[in-house]
């Protein structure tokens, strides 16, 4: 079996409402399908989310390195030899998200070709995940709101909550809120998007250490190397490390300099093949992680949830596998569904993904 062609078709759905964070906003998904085909005809599919504030790739310049040198660089090669693909990936640095859906999309062949889902394939270690949904700025009220909505449809109780705005107080009034109203009935974390300074999220943490957050995830940046230091010496809850670890050897370097505590697994920037090696340096150096969100589609989410219930260490934590509840459409055939807080994975061979074929062409942009 050889990979004979690697598509990568832009394609923009919108949200409902706009995700507010601290580096950024989404008001559409403006992603991009990626499929790769076979000689023996099978078809390989994942998305790659363009996140500039976050890696610096566009959905222009995705398409551009997978169509001008990914794709030409790993033709003709077998899909089950992913060392060399990824060897041939790894000749252009950066673009993590275009090559990790490249890498899910071949996992997806090699799934299909075996009759075995992805899932088992990687791990096989349950066949769910528990769901944290993100909920984005908004005033305290308004995330209130959303967080109880999200739990009476969808039976979610974790939530990530976006923080690192100015003033602080306004974040802390949003935790406050939702411990009020919920009380011990949820758990909560906090993600800044590197939105604080070492001093002000050192602030706000010490406001907040009556509200039992379990995490607290980039509040400042990386740059910020003594100050996250200094931070994370102070606090009592555990740091996890997102956007500043999009390589295992940047979870090394954050985790031994003291700069955080946990990881944040993302399949969207690390796909199978990564990600499993970052699970394994997080299992070895004994720390905890988390299955993170890219604001992924339901392509993305499924992927995230086939990883993530592949393992042990993985499933411990609900995931982040509920921002596609915020989208207006989606392109799959079969809708994902949460139900009492959960997510199931698929049982057919490879992802499992079907897309709808009268959905793409609907939402693609390039014809
Ligand atoms: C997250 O966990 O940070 C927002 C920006 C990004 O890169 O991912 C999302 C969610
Ligand atoms: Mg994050």
């Amino acid at each position: 079996m050889k990979i004979t062609q690697v598509e990568a078709i832009p394609f923009a759905i919108p949200y409902r409402k706009p995700l507010r964070f601290a580096s950024g906003e989404v008001t559409a998904a403006e992603h991009v399908l990626v499929r790769v085909h076979t000689d023996d005809g099978l078809v390989g599919t994942a998305e790659a989310p363009p996140r500039p504030y976050t890696y610096g790739e566009t959905q222009a310049s995705i398409i551009a390195v997978i169509q001008g040198l990914f794709a030409p660089a790993i033709t003709g090669l077998s899909p089950l030899d992913r060392e060399a693909i990824h060897a041939r990936l790894n000749g252009t640095v950066g673009n993590p998200t275009a090559k990790a859906s490249i890498d899910m999309a071949v996992w997806d062949v090699i799934g299909q070709s075996l009759g075995v889902p992805v899932t088992q394939l990687l791990g096989g270690y349950t066949d769910r995940m528990r769901v944290a949904h993100m909920i984005g700025f908004s005033e305290p009220e308004a995330m209130v709101r959303e967080a109880a909505r999200v739990r009476d449809t969808y039976g979610i109780t974790t939530f990530k909550v976006k923080v690192g705005r100015h003033p602080v107080e306004l974040d802390i009034a949003v935790c406050r809120a939702l411990r009020t109203h919920f009380g011990d009935t949820v758990e909560l974390y906090i993600d800044g998007n590197r939105g604080w300074t070492p001093s002000e999220a050192a602030r706000a943490l010490r406001e907040m250490a009556d509200l039992g957050l379990s995490f607290a995830e980039e509040l400042c940046a990386a740059d910020d190397v003594l100050g996250r230091r200094w931070l994370v010496s102070q606090s009592t809850i555990p740091f996890f490390a997102d956007e500043s670890v999009s390589r295992p050897a940047e979870i090394t370097r954050e985790l031994l300099g003291g700069a955080a505590t946990g990881i944040s697994i993302k399949t969207a920037r690390t796909g199978f093949t990564t990600s499993h090696r970052v699970l394994g340096l997080c299992e070895g150096l004994g720390v905890e992680v988390v299955m993170g969100n890219q604001i992924d589609g339901q392509l993305g989410s499924l992927c995230s949830a086939a990883f993530g219930a592949a393992y042990e260490l993985t499933s411990r934590r609900p995931g982040e596998l509920s921002n596609f509840l915020d989208m207006a459409d989606d392109l799959l055939a079969e809708p994902l569904q949460i139900e009492n807080g959960e997510l199931r994975v698929r049982e057919a061979p490879g992802l499992g993904i079907e897309i709808d074929e009268s959905k793409l062409t609907r939402y693609r942009q390039d014809r």
